[in-house]
């Protein structure tokens, strides 16, 4: 039995995500957990809030709420959606929690040990009426370019200019409006990547059977311009991991956090400390996952991420865990994914452009959603979402394929020899034909799960549930039954059988349908079929099942212009 760790990119906690997100990587994470749980190894997957940081400061300011409980109230909120949309997370952690802040602490001291961290003089803006130092977003002016008198310090929103804080006409703080502002001296830590330059290099070099978007992003970063470049770790925010060297303060740094993508990453293993603790588990049974020295040597460890991650955690992180010396398990695969488009533009979280998780369980199932995300995975480019497509794929795929098989067989069975497996009848050419073609599917579907390929996946799992619909087509037990009840008897058998092995197989796609089916046929027996003719044996002559309810209602021209219209705007 292999043992699988499964980390998905943490999702900001500043508001529920969209369904651009969640293709970039939980739901990918999502399926390849499943299928190696399917597969018998014993996988760890886990996921959390990305919980610090100015987004999450700002957002919580906008609802009104103290940070801390903005967070809490977000995570139970994006749990949830994650529950419901079937995220078979272990466990759905925080960033802000005690044990990512005690280890996020104690990376740094093992960092600044090894001289691996250097301090930096900078200055920045500082706000007497707020009583703090404001990051260039939270400064807003006139913009000396357009006139626009909402530009913040980082970027004109209105003529698209890159601006420097100092640059703003009536510079003005984003949080107070107070205008009294000055630029002060602060210090900070930086991150000496730089000097792991060529171990950083050495270590992405070994990774040969990488994806092309991950490495090339990763080498982009390690040699354009000036190379890889020391980074800061620390800001003058309230809101994060306070600055300390393992538990002793750090001189100089009071008052100021860690970077946002400085503890986030240290959550991957946090997160593990986490689903132990919560359940009452010694440290060694995370640290079987985490720690090489203690049992995780023979881990495999598998990210999920959008493109824009990417450098965080082929560089950064890396450098995190390499320069800390300690014996940490590091990623052995890096799947990253391109962006998913929305009706002819970008989904976005700021502008509430797109659909979101929330709003797409209010319209269908999980497994519409899931189907049609994963089978149109932005993998080797972009990739778009429209209304016509979705219809399209759900309809074809979902409702005239899988659902359609499943509902005929059923039907007929109960009609012409009652709700249970009958009996009598033996497999022809014809049966011998359909179960060498599925081994060599079957075969197919699992090298492409291996690998993550995730469209492909989609594509020949597809073929498996179209494999045998032509065979029923063929096969045609409603006219056999008519000269020949027993040969029609072995084909229904085979039809029903078939059920089985479909929910099994679909499980990573869409999971509550195949429960749906399973229930149906009223079996607990998941097994992988290793073997596809035995698999086809799994529910013998006499077994009992039931005619399950329509597995995936069509969705209609009139749903479809609805939701295209409703979804058109923005959300508020
Ligand atoms: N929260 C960005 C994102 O959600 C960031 C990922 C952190 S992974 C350690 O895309
Ligand atoms: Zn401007």
């Amino acid at each position: 039995m292999a043992r699988i760790l499964i980390t998905s990119a943490i999702p900001y906690i500043n508001g529920i995500k969209h369904l651009g997100n969640l293709i970039g990587s939980q739901l990918p994470a999502d399926l390849y957990a499943r299928y190696q749980r399917g597969r018998g190894n014993e996988v760890m997957f886990l996921c959390a809030t990305d919980e610090h940081g100015t987004p999450a400061e700002l957002a919580a300011a906008k609802a009104g709420k103290p940070v801390g409980e903005y967070c809490a109230e977000m995570h139970g909120v994006q749990a949830d959606i994650a529950n419901r949309f079937g995220l078979s997370f272990d466990h759905f952690g925080r960033s802000s929690s005690d044990q990512n802040k005690h280890l996020t602490q104690h990376f740094a001291g093992k960092l600044d040990d090894a001289g691996l961290i250097r301090e930096v003089s900078e200055k920045q803006v500082y706000s007497n009426a707020d009583g703090r130092f404001l990051p260039d977003r939270y400064i807003e002016g006139t913009c000396p370019n357009c006139g626009y008198d909402r530009a913040r310090g980082d970027q004109c929103e209105n003529c698209t200019k890159q601006l420097d804080p100092t640059d703003l006409i009536e510079p003005r703080s984003a949080i107070s409006g107070s205008t009294d502002l000055e630029v002060r001296e602060t210090k900070h830590l930086y991150l000496r990547q730089s000097a792991m330059k060529d171990q950083l290099d050495a270590w992405i070099d070994s990774k040969t059977d990488w994806p092309i978007l991950t490495t090339s992003i990763a080498k982009k970063w390690l040699h354009d311009g000036d190379g890889l470049q020391d980074r800061g770790i620390t800001r003058d925010l309230d809101w994060g991991v306070p600055v300390k060297k393992g538990d002793q303060d750090w001189p100089g740094m009071e008052g100021k956090v860690f970077y946002v993508w400085f503890d986030a990453p240290i959550e991957y293993i946090a997160c593990a400390k986490e689903w132990a603790d919560a359940s009452g588990k010694p440290d060694s049974e995370w640290e079987r996952w985490w720690r090489t020295d203690k049992g995780a040597d023979d881990v495999r460890y598998v990210q999920f991420m959008g493109k824009d991650n990417v450098p965080f955690h082929t560089l950064s992180f890396p450098a995190t865990i390499l320069g800390s010396g300690e014996p940490w398990k590091m990623v052995d695969h890096l799947k990253s994914f391109n962006y998913l488009n929305y009706d002819g533009g970008q989904f976005s979280t700021s502008q509430g452009r797109g659909v979101f998780m929330d709003q797409a369980l209010d319209i269908l199932p999980a497994d519409f959603w899931r189907w049609w995300l994963l089978s149109h995975a932005p993998e080797s480019s972009d990739s778009e979402f429209t209304w016509e497509n979705f219809q399209q794929s759900v309809n074809k795929d979902l409702a005239d394929v899988l659902g359609n098989f499943v509902s005929r067989i059923t039907k007929f069975c109960r009609s012409k020899f009652g709700e249970a497996v009958p009996e009598g009848g033996a497999f022809g050419e014809r049966e011998q034909e359909l179960i060498a073609e599925l081994s060599r599917r079957v075969r197919t579907y699992e090298g492409f799960m291996e690998a993550m390929e995730v469209r492909k996946s989609a594509q020949e799992l597809r073929a498996i549930w179209v494999a045998g619909n032509e065979y029923l087509q063929s096969a045609a037990p409603w006219s056999t039954f008519k000269e020949d009840p027993e040969q029609a008897a072995a084909q229904v058998r085979l039809g029903l059988n078939l059920i089985r092995l479909y929910a099994v197989l679909s499980a990573p796609f869409i999971p509550e349908t195949s429960a749906k089916m399973l229930s149906a046929m009223n079996t607990l027996d998941t097994s992988w079929p290793d073997d596809v003719a035995e698999a086809l044996n799994a529910l013998p002559a006499g077994h009992e099942f039931s005619v399950p309810d329509v597995l995936f209602a069509k969705i209609t021209d009139e749903q479809r212009e609805d939701w295209q219209t409703r979804f058109a705007g923005t959300r508020d």
